[in-house]
């Protein structure tokens, strides 16, 4: 693969990135009982959000589901509007109304971020219907889990977008669970991607921890996409090393499997290749980290210092 070292490194910053702003979540909703709410995390699949997000221009959108802080920080969400709006602020990239659910940043083109299950599926085909329609040069990305992958929507969507040919990439991001179910115990089909081939379009099956392998995958389907070849089914396989939530025990997650994923954590995975093959040396390493905990808590500091909306600021921005 023969990646440019700018877009290795992009992936790497992002990752951390990612990783520090989750870390910095745990604490402030699991010790220090600050957010409300549900806290979703995506701790151990940041090379999805990276991954792909590396191989998209400005232009092209994404269509994201519950686990979306890892694709809104890839894409370039400025950490401070996701932050204060995970704590509910004015300030907040959706003035508060969202919280950490249904974060949407238009700037970056994440204009539907959707916590119904199976739902980015069918809004994904109707965004990249306008896409072909108006003949714009750019594709749409849709993020969802494995779990979403049994929903009629799915199969629905997946049957038009290949009837229309559509500028459209399905993101399965397989973390083996979805909410305390085991993947085998919701579907007898071994590969998600083997889906793909009832519907005619190719099917996809990476390794989801490894960021380079995403990027060339996502790339390539970007490519057919944009060349009108319509979409493609990529199915990353990876793990969801923290509970379904931060209020999930995780008791059926076996103690040696976490720890397996943990080894093959995408984050040093990538910190040593770029070091061994000179990309980045470990003095640039722990700067990105510093730079990126810098990043995050100024982002808290900001989010913690932001004023709650006023009651009357309900009402507005709503259209139906
Ligand atoms: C239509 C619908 N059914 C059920 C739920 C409750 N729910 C929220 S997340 C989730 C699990 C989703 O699993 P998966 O699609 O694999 O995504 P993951 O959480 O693993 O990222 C469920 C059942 C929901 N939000 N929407």
């Amino acid at each position: 693969m023969n990646i440019p070292r700018k877009k290795q490194q992009e992936m790497l910053w992002t990752m951390i990135l990612s990783r520090k702003f989750s870390d910095s979540l745990v604490e402030l909703c699991r010790i220090e009982g600050k957010i409300p709410g549900m806290m979703i995390l995506s701790t151990g699949q940041e090379a999805v959000g990276s991954g792909v997000c590396a191989a998209l221009k400005q232009d092209d959108v994404i269509i994201t589901n519950h686990r979306s802080h890892h694709h809104l920080l890839a894409k370039g969400a400025d950490p401070k509007g996701l932050m204060a709006e995970i704590f509910c602020k004015k300030t907040g990239c959706n003035k508060g109304k969202s919280g950490t659910l249904h974060l949407t940043v238009p700037e970056v083109n994440a204009p539907c971020t959707t916590t119904v299950v199976g739902a980015t599926l069918p809004i994904a085909v109707g965004r990249a219907f306008a896409q072909q329609y108006t003949q714009e040069q750019a594709v749409t990305v849709c993020f969802f889990g494995d779990g979403a992958a049994d929903e009629g929507s799915f199969h629905e969507a997946l049957n038009l977008a290949a009837l229309w040919q559509l500028p459209v990439i399905f993101v399965c991001e397989n973390n083996l669970y979805a909410g305390a179910q085991r993947y085998e115990e919701h579907t007898r089909v071994k590969d998600m991607a083997e889906r793909a081939r009832a519907y005619d379009m190719p099917g996809i099956i990476v390794d989801g921890n490894d960021a380079p392998a995403v990027y060339q995958a996502a790339l390539e389907a970007r490519q057919r996409a944009l060349d009108g070849q319509g979409p493609t089914l990529m199915e990353c396989k990876t793990y969801r090393c923290r509970g379904h939530g931060e209020q999930d025990p995780q008791h059926y997650q076996p103690r040696d499997e976490i720890r397996a994923w943990q080894e093959k954590c995408p984050i040093p995975r990538l910190s040593n290749m770029l070091i061994a093959s000179g990309i980045i040396n470990s003095a640039e390493l722990q700067e990105m980290e510093s730079m990126a905990e810098s990043i995050v808590q100024e982002a808290v500091r900001f989010a913690e210092e932001s004023p709650y909306p006023e009651p009357r600021e309900a009402l507005e921005d709503v259209y139906v």
